[in-house]
């Protein structure tokens, strides 16, 4: 029986991440830990939870030992407009972190999930339906990480036999714990300001067109490529994935007809754009549709009407009960 670690498990994906593996395979056989502990009551007391910082490589083998891990999910990272402005941070923790989790995972021999990113693209990529394998010079630190990353988990698959998978992600949009320090959060905080104020400023321009995808899709999709048969995967560290593509236009359209009262106006953040400029406008992933089967159900009137569902009604809780 699987024994999960999931690092970063307070952050926006490893929250929901970790609840849905408790779901699938046994609250007792996922083990959360991060640097921080999580607000959220349901995560706290749903199963094992550790303090765990990546940059420890002792701690990270102690926690192994004890939980019996055999397969990891690596989530803690930082993200692009941070990784920014804290470069040296945030190869410590995207490059080193890695390493030390890799490394451990080479000693128990675990299975690896690693998430890469539409960030590790950058202006010399194809912009419209970006391949499967292109050129990847980013030219920012956080794209520099992931394709480290990518690079690593291919590598102590090929010498080692590690097996190691990973999804390049797209923007992830979702109600449970809000994103910190993407280039895409404007797709989360629009839903925020859309049922508080009908107002919504955004830092990217009205035509900046982004591959972006919900939550629930991309959980499943993490869930699904660990369980694909590993004899199908051709490119099993860094699959581009996608479920929808918009720009800030044509999201507040689709928000407009939950809310039509909403209003968009922009004041461009100089530094997010760049980073946005240098990504792809879409990307293909047919090779995911190909090698496991990946498939998203959500599009984006789809995901507009269920975030605003969602979020109304979390917004409607008792204050304490709010972080999920
Ligand atoms: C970010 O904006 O940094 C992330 C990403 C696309 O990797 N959401």
């Amino acid at each position: 029986m699987k024994k999960i670690l999931v690092t970063g498990a307070v952050g926006q994906i490893g929250s929901e991440l970790t609840v849905a593996l408790r779901k699938k395979y046994g609250d007792d056989k996922v083990i959360a830990t991060d640097i921080r502990m999580p607000s959220d009551i349901e995560l706290r007391n749903s199963g094992p939870f550790e303090i765990l910082d990546c940059l420890d490589s002792h701690h990270i083998t102690r926690v192994m030992q004890i939980h019996k891990v055999d397969r990891i999910y690596h989530m803690a990272a930082i993200l692009s407009a941070v990784g920014e402005s804290k470069p040296n941070q945030a190869w410590q923790l995207n490059v080193n972190g890695l390493y030390n989790i890799l490394e451990a995972a080479r000693q128990y021999q675990c299975s690896l999930f690693f998430p890469s990113s539409i960030g590790a693209f950058g202006p010399a990529t194809p912009k419209v339906n970006t391949p499967q394998d292109t050129i990847q010079r980013p030219e920012t630190m956080y794209g520099v990480t992931k394709v480290a990353g990518e690079l690593l988990c291919d590598y102590y698959h090929k010498r080692f036999n590690l097996d190691s998978r990973g999804l390049r992600l797209p923007g992830l949009i979702s109600y449970a714990t809000e994103p910190g320090g993407g280039t895409t959060d404007y797709a989360v905080e629009i839903f925020y300001e859309a049922i508080k104020h009908k107002q919504y400023t955004c830092y990217l321009r009205d035509d900046c067109s982004l591959d972006m995808m919900y939550m629930p899709d991309a959980i499943r999709a993490m869930i699904e490529l660990m369980e694909a048969e590993s004899s199908k995967l051709i490119h099993r560290n860094a699959f581009n994935i996608t479920a929808m593509n918009f720009t800030p236009s044509t999201l507040s359209e689709s928000i407009k007809k939950v809310i039509p009262e909403f209003e968009i106006s922009f004041n461009i953040d100089p530094a997010r754009q760049k980073i946005a400029d240098s990504w792809p406008d879409s990307i293909d992933d047919s090779s995911a549709r190909n090698e496991w089967g990946w498939k998203p159900k959500y599009d984006l009137d789809a995901m507009t009407n269920d975030m605003i569902a969602k979020l109304k009604g979390k917004m409607s809780l008792p204050e304490q009960q709010k972080s999920r």
